[in-house]
């Protein structure tokens, strides 16, 4: 149910239930968290791929397993799968792409938007589509939301539960670029394999400043600006750059 390959240093994670539309089911959450503990002791991967096989990025949950029942405990299911997922593409010291091929549904709308880069395939589309079945946004929507595109979009885009095309999520801020769809995956993959050629040491103190500055204010930011970038200047990767700049050449960064 999940395609785990590499390209070079990336880690290529395809969700491969392309007749449900890559809806996620237990099997596919046990492999995307046996592939994130592979890539968090693997200093070879230095950044991940996430895309879907077929017409669809990812359809959310899957709906067909059990999720009527009156039993079934969705905080369960959320504790155990979903914000672990969320968790980890967030603090993982590597950056992750989300790559939109197609329609990107419920959480699987909001676990394309936990990756740190957001490109999307011009026909691809994003929906809160909780709505429609009587939840809400999950799997970090209701945090994302905001911070992305505002509070009047989110609150539409969550209680409306309609549908927008890539562009427009671009042009929202919810995603960093539309793409054309022929050659996307081969864009997806350039892209990723230039973060992966960047020194991940420096783009791993982005996000933890990133993700800090949701809540921090702006002294807590500035400490924590000056506390990652003392770590930084200790790099190999930070002597080299300054090394490549002095003698007028590309650098060449191992992620040391
Ligand atoms: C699906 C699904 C699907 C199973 C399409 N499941 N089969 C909930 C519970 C627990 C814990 C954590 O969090 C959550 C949060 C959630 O994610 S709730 C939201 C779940 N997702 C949705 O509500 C979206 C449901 N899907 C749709 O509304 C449509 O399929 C979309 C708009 C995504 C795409 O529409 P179409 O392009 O018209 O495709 P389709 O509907 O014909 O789907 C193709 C097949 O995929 C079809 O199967 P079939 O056997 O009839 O060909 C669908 O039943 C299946 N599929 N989504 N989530």
């Amino acid at each position: 149910d999940l395609i785990v390959h590499s390209e070079g240093a990336v880690r290529v994670l395809t969700l491969n239930r392309p007749e449900k539309l890559n809806a996620l089911n237990p099997a596919m959450h046990e492999a995307l968290a046996d592939a994130f503990t592979a890539i968090e002791s693997d200093d070879s991967v230095r950044a991940v791929l996430l895309t879907g096989a077929g017409r669809g990025f990812c359809a959310g949950a899957d709906l067909t397993q059990n999720m009527g029942s009156e039993m079934r405990d969705l905080g369960a299911s959320i504790d155990k799968h979903y914000n672990p997922l969320v968790r980890r593409m967030r603090t993982l010291p590597k950056p992750v792409v989300s790559a939109v091929n197609g329609v990107a549904a419920g959480a699987g709308a909001n676990l394309a938007l936990a990756a740190d880069i957001v490109i999307a395939a011009e026909s691809a589309n994003f929906t809160q589509a909780f709505i429609r079945i009587g939840l809400m946004p999950d799997a970090g929507g209701t945090h994302f939301l905001p911070h992305l595109v505002g509070d009047a979009r989110a609150r539409g885009l969550a209680m409306t539960g309609e549908t927008i095309t890539a562009r427009q999520a671009a042009e929202w801020g919810l995603i960093w670029r539309c793409l054309p769809d022929e050659g996307f995956m081969d864009a997806a993959l350039a892209l990723a394999a230039d973060l992966a050629a960047k020194p991940t040491q420096a783009l791993a103190a982005i996000k933890r400043a990133l993700n800090a500055s949701g809540t921090n204010d702006m002294d807590a930011q500035l400490d924590l600006e000056r506390d990652l970038q003392r770590g930084l200047g200790r790099t190999p990767d930070f002597v080299e750059g300054v090394r490549a700049f002095a003698e007028k050449r590309p650098a060449r960064f191992t992620g040391a």
